[in-house]
């Protein structure tokens, strides 16, 4: 057994008829591939299921099968939460983040909680938060194995597609021998690897690339607190097409890995007056710290948060402030 939850879930989930499963806002991978997983297990123990999320989803996870039964920009307010038996959350650290509710806001229905964020809440009747895995995706399969369920090579693409896209092609530090495990088995199920990475990190929008030109000629270096930052005002964001991944697309491509600095921050304004911004550790350092104080949370290496209601510059010295309280100053 390799979590003690894993059959008060499968329990749970068994007394079930009706189940909701999130993908949380603006996705990425990782929520899409677990929440189709977590479907495709729930329908094979014959009860019904509806994933719904807060946002719309980026267009670059289409190519994952089942997309199209995935409910995008649901208002979670409005969700007939009587009509179900059971919430299954997956890869978010607080509700605000799974939902786009309010925080305190949570709807009267029994919530289980599968996660791995570092910050993450445990707001859940259940939950199984796993914070050394790389992936929620990872955290499934195991989970999937202490319920005795035999992934097929479908539920195996799901869940290698959120452990690439949360992995960085198994390169970022969470990376373990038992991920590359994992990922063999998935493999070995008859999943083309090489298509998943093609389509999340070798088709990149022309338009993006001329914005990173933008990004990289405007990055700066606190040699004093050791990072690198960026910010990029709505105007500029609108001018290259202005798409909600932008953020943490230029943070995961560039802003982990100059030299000697210790962590990296985008911060984008995506809509005027809201600074969206996304952190990276090159070190170590963590990062989840600087995010949580932002509004957000995360993980040690990557993290995100924002800053509303402040003009630009006050908002970017303001992040610069909270960032400057968590780094390592230089002697
Ligand atoms: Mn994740």
């Amino acid at each position: 057994m390799n979590y003690e939850e894993s059959l008060k879930i499968l329990e749970e989930i068994k007394k079930a008829k009706k189940i909701l499963i999130n993908c949380h806002k603006n996705p990425d991978s990782d929520s899409v591939g677990s929440a189709l997983a977590a479907a495709q297990f729930i329908k094979f123990l014959d009860k019904e299921v509806r994933i719904i999320c807060p946002t719309k989803i980026n267009s670059q996870l289409k190519f994952i099968e089942n997309f199209e039964t995935i409910e995008q920009g649901v208002d979670f307010n409005s969700v007939n939460y009587k009509d179900y038996d059971l919430f299954i959350v997956l890869d978010s650290s607080s509700w605000d983040f799974a939902s786009k509710m309010e925080e305190n806001n949570i709807p009267p229905i029994k919530l289980i909680v599968i996660d791995h964020h570092a910050t993450n809440k445990r707001y859940g009747s259940i939950n199984l938060v796993d914070k050394k895995l790389i992936a929620v995706s990872e955290l499934l399969y195991s989970f999937f194995e202490d319920c005795g369920f035999e992934i097929d090579k479908k539920v195996a693409s799901f869940l290698l597609v959120g452990i690439i896209g949360d992995s960085g092609v198994y390169r970022f530090p969470g990376t373990t021998a038992k991920t590359l495990e994992i990922a063999a088995e998935l493999i070995s199920k008859g999943v083309d690897q090489n298509e998943i990475i093609r389509n999340l990190y070798f088709s990149v929008d022309f338009e993006e690339f001329k914005f990173w030109g933008r990004v990289m000629d405007k990055m700066q270096y606190d040699r004093e607190y050791n990072f690198v930052w960026v910010a990029i005002s709505n105007e500029i964001y609108k001018e290259f097409g202005g798409r909600k991944n932008y953020k943490e697309d230029t943070a995961t491509t560039f802003f982990q890995s100059i030299n000697f600095s210790d962590f990296g921050i985008v911060m984008i304004e995506e809509e005027k007056g809201t600074l969206n911004v996304s952190l990276r550790s090159r070190t170590g350092l963590d990062v989840s710290q600087i995010a949580v104080e932002l509004g957000g949370g995360g993980h040690r290496y990557a993290s995100g948060g924002g800053i509303k209601g402040l003009q630009f510059n006050e908002a970017v010295e303001k992040v610069l402030g909270v960032a400057r309280k968590y780094a390592k100053k230089t002697n």
